[in-house]
């Protein structure tokens, strides 16, 4: 595995997928490379493109405004851009000391987007990703921790961050999402000793945040963006547990009793429910041992894999625009599949989220070989030929580029 993504971020890469440390810690990495993730004239960028309210908020004072606040609404504008971002509103919010955030990001700004996807291949869970722009002195949130392990990057400016140790331990996304902020009593207790971690970061610095860990950051005397790359618990053994539970309806005969309804009244005869309850936990215990573990693996595998981002498409041109030249330079987007298999018979499969494309003859090593070597170098058709004849190799790019496991070296 190369990490070119997590080398950026996290000097020890190895160590930090096998191992993400339990404890906050602070990496001063070279800021060339990743300051360009995000900056204050991309934010303006997205803004004039138009950006709907639903992937951006504006807090002041550790509140939500209201969309309505910064949305072009009701005022004459063309009726499907009523929801979207109105730029002015966020220009005056900002000087009013708002701190901006921009959801999802990995969805919609390229870099980022690029970024989350290698992340996610080089560490084996979905990676998204926010922004977060906050004018010069001024706090963005109060003390609060996220659904999982964060690393903030900061890209401009610079912003003292305190941490907390956390309240609960590893706290699930089920919990966070009912309660993620200190309540007035702990915060009473907690307040009186002194953070555990005050660290101001600037540009190329990056904070890494254990799942549960508090923190509240505050921008200096400039302002600050940083982008938050998060890592989401959802792959909890909790989570799994409830996987193999719901998968019992595979042992038809055994689960049958399972879709028997519960008698009605169970709310008003607790005694009941109880027997009810108890017979499950009896049945449940019997059933669960049936479950081939291998098969429940390989079918909550493809779910898993739901969640990671798909490749990076062209689907206009690559729809439209004809067939590629046997001269037009690609490159393999090598974290766009999971896998690549061979089939026994030459042949060699390439497994993504959504199916997988079959390549054989001559073309299949010449795949797999780029896929292995995950290197920037670009190709185009002609290098398959003449071991495969040119409307094949022509083909077998056109079907790479559809399902974006290549992209066009004009279009990096
Ligand atoms: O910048 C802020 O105030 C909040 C950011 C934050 O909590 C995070 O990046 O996880
Ligand atoms: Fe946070």
């Amino acid at each position: 595995m190369k990490f070119r993504a997590l080398s950026q971020i996290v000097p020890d890469p190895e160590a930090f997928v096998s191992a993400p440390p339990d404890r906050p810690q602070v990496w001063s990495m070279p800021p060339g490379p990743i300051v360009g993730l995000l900056g204050l004239t991309d934010f303006d960028r997205m803004l004039q493109q138009g950006i709907p309210a639903s992937v951006l908020r504006v807090v002041r004072a550790g509140v939500n405004l209201p969309a309505s606040e910064f949305t072009w609404g009701s005022r004459p504008i063309e009726r499907p851009f009523a929801d979207h971002v109105r730029p002015g509103a966020i220009g005056n919010l900002l000087r009013d000391g708002s701190t901006v955030v921009l959801d999802v990001l990995h969805r919609f700004w390229e870099p980022v987007g690029d970024f989350c996807r290698r992340l996610s291949y080089e560490v084996g869970l979905p990676a998204s990703a926010t922004g977060f722009v906050t004018p010069a002195n001024h706090t963005g949130f109060p003390f609060h921790h996220d659904e999982g392990g964060n690393l903030l990057v900061q890209t401009v400016g610079s912003k003292t961050w305190r941490l907390r140790e956390p309240l609960a331990d590893r706290p699930l996304s089920h919990e966070t999402a009912r309660a993620n902020k200190p309540t007035e009593a702990q915060w009473e207790r907690i307040s009186q000793q002194p953070p555990a971690l005050e660290v101001t970061l600037r540009p190329g610095d990056v904070l890494w945040i254990p799942r549960g860990w508090l923190h509240s950051g505050s921008a200096t005397d400039e302002p600050s963006v940083h982008v938050a790359v998060g890592f989401v618990p959802m792959l909890s053994r909790y989570w799994l547990a409830g996987q193999l539970v719901a998968r019992l309806d595979e042992r038809r005969a055994e689960f049958a009793g399972l879709r028997d309804e519960v008698p009605w009244g169970m709310a008003q005869r607790p005694e009941l429910l109880t027997s009810v309850v108890a017979d499950l936990i009896k049945e449940l215990t019997a059933i669960l041992p049936l479950l081939d573990s291998g098969d429940a693996a390989a079918d909550i595998a493809k779910e898993i894999r739901k969640t990671f981002l798909e490749p990076p498409l062209t689907p206009v041109s690559a729809a439209l625009a004809g067939p590629a030249d046997p001269d037009t330079a690609v490159v393999m987007v090598t974290e766009s599949l999971f896998a690549v298999e061979g089939t026994g018979d030459g042949r060699v499969r390439l497994v993504q989220a959504a199916g997988a494309l079959t390549v054989s003859g001559a073309a299949a090593q010449f795949v797999r070989t780029r896929w292995e070597r995950d290197d920037q170098e670009p190709w185009c058709a002609r290098d398959l030929t003449p071991e495969v004849d040119e409307a094949t190799a022509l083909g077998v790019v056109q079907a790479l580029l559809k399902a974006g496991i290549v992209r066009r070296l004009d279009r990096l």
